[in-house]
């Protein structure tokens, strides 16, 4: 053998010997690392007892598992609705990077991202078993394309939903007419076992409960209310006192400081305004449903944690629980999403187990960008240097720990809003801008962009350098300008176009 060969059979053999010692030392790596139960819920804005966003609500379990955890005061959604926040929290990448904005296209659609390993795909590839049930991606999308990628999770449950549907809408036809835009008591024997989210609870606590794997376990629970249609069994609404005690706090004419262009966002939505909650009196209706069904599924909420608890994993489990954005209940004008304030972007953030502090509440500006990369720190996966989060994993051992960057949400091309600690800084695709100071405006109210010009040049700063507009396939609340029109779902917006009902 010459000098040559004994080289290549030495390192033949040192790669066998690799190949024979590595794997099992991998696979016990992954048996040492925590499982995950990842909880979302869909449209669930800060009106939750831990975050006091409504004196009223009433979420014990949410609350109890803010108290054994760390408890994100200032968290904020990339984008103020359902594809684009949840593409960007499960791909690790701003709407501004990916150019998703709309309600389409599903991100594996796009060229650009078809292969990209996604959150789930990344546990599954360091040894996780990977579940889901309910809604975590703005749909089911349970094929990959042309069969040859990674399924986004292994095993799929439930695909849950809003349960059934009353025979006739509960309240009068909406200007958009879109038939899940109605609330009310739903089903009338107050029994929710039909719920979508009552039947994805089930399951997950039957997989909680099955026999344990020899892998650690990801598993998704998606939450589906209280997005419409706002149903909730009578219980529910019993919570809550049937009187105005339960309207949030709103200032009259409160958009008379806001530009035009902030309309542009949300110029026609299925969601109805104010004005038409008030002229039908519905305001307090549907106020009280969307309680009602935030308190519903905390009850779940509470079922799966009891669960978790009995199986002795707690402690050997990260719970992540997170809404995908805010949601208007009557604040400026409007009900719904799509917009770049507090109420539109500010969600429950809540981590709890090994490596988290208990009983803490954290400040810091969050995004939901964060929980791929701090997942990944806390599990102790391979750092991924294609990520635009940061790991929170600082903040969750001590909630003082400093944060430079702001919380940055992104709503179509060229509209941003940047929150700090202190203010919130908006700035539209026009150029036209709002301030606020949060610590003494927590409501929004005051516009101060006209007066402290130098706040507002510092803060803009923060948004991003790219500024992708639509991707391909792009559809559904898609807002974007031609010269300096601004174009609404293909539709120009005149000057002086009335801003629809
Ligand atoms: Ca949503
Ligand atoms: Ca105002």
């Amino acid at each position: 053998m010459n000098r040559f060969s004994r080289t290549a059979a030495l390192l033949a053999l040192c790669s066998l010997l690799w190949l024979i010692t590595a794997r099992p030392a991998e696979a016990a790596d992954a048996r040492r690392r925590p499982n995950v139960l990842f909880i979302a819920i869909d449209d669930q804005n800060d009106w939750v007892g831990c975050l006091k966003g409504h004196p009223l609500v009433k979420t014990p379990h949410i609350d109890a598992l803010a108290a054994r955890g760390t408890l994100m005061t200032n968290a904020h959604c990339q984008a103020p609705l359902c594809n684009p926040s949840r593409t960007s929290l499960m791909l690790g990448l701003r709407p501004s990077t990916t150019g998703i904005h709309g309600l389409e296209p599903w991100f594996r659609n796009v060229p650009e991202f078809r292969d990209r390993v996604a959150l789930p795909q990344y546990f599954a590839a360091n040894g996780y078993q990977t579940l889901s049930t309910g809604k975590l991606y703005h749909s089911a999308r349970r094929d990959p394309p042309q069969g040859k990628l990674a399924p986004e999770f292994q095993v799929w449950g439930p695909a849950g939903g809003f349960g059934t549907r009353p025979p006739m809408r509960l309240t009068p036809p909406t200007p958009q007419g879109n038939p899940l835009v109605d609330w009310g008591v739903w089903p009338l024997d107050n029994d929710d076992s039909s719920k979508g989210d009552t039947q994805i609870t089930d399951w997950a606590i039957e997989r909680l409960r099955g026999p344990a794997s020899d892998q650690p376990f990801f598993l998704g629970v998606g939450y589906f209310l209280p997005h419409v249609p706002c149903y909730a069994t009578q219980k529910w609404f019993d919570l809550y006192p049937d009187d105005d005690s339960v309207l949030p706090l709103i200032q009259p004419n409160d958009r008379d400081d806001t530009p035009r262009s902030s309309w542009y966002l949300h110029w026609q939505l299925p969601e109805v305004r104010l004005k038409w909650l008030q002229q039908h009196n519905q305001w307090r209706n549907i106020v009280r449903s969307y309680l009602a069904c935030t308190s519903f599924v905390d009850s779940q909420v509470g079922r799966l944690l009891q669960t978790l608890d009995g199986t002795g994993q707690r402690d050997n489990t990260i719970i992540v629980l997170w809404g995908d954005h805010g949601w208007h209940l009557g604040e400026k004008e409007i009900t719904g999403k799509n917009t770049l304030w507090d109420r539109g972007t500010r969600v429950p953030l809540i981590w709890a187990g090994p490596g988290i502090t208990p009983g803490q509440t954290c400040g810091r500006p969050a995004e939901l960008l964060d929980i791929f990369s701090t997942l990944i720190d806390l599990c102790g996966l391979p750092a991924r240097d294609d990520l635009e989060g940061i790991s929170l994993a600082p903040q969750l051992k001590d909630a003082s720990a400093s944060r430079e960057r702001p919380a940055i949400t992104s709503h179509n091309q060229g509209n941003f809003g940047i929150r700090t600690e202190k203010w919130r800084y908006i700035r539209y695709a026009d150029g036209a801008e709002e301030l606020y100071d949060m610590q003494t405006d927590p409501h929004e109210w005051i516009n101060l962009a006209s007066t402290r010009r130098g706040v507002c040049a510092d803060l803009a700063k923060w948004i991003p350098k790219r500024d992708a507009g639509p991707a391909p396939g792009s559809a559904h609340r898609i807002l974007t300008h031609y010269d300096k029109t601004p174009i609404w779902e293909g539709k120009p917006i005149q000057p002086m176009d009335e801003i629809p009902d």
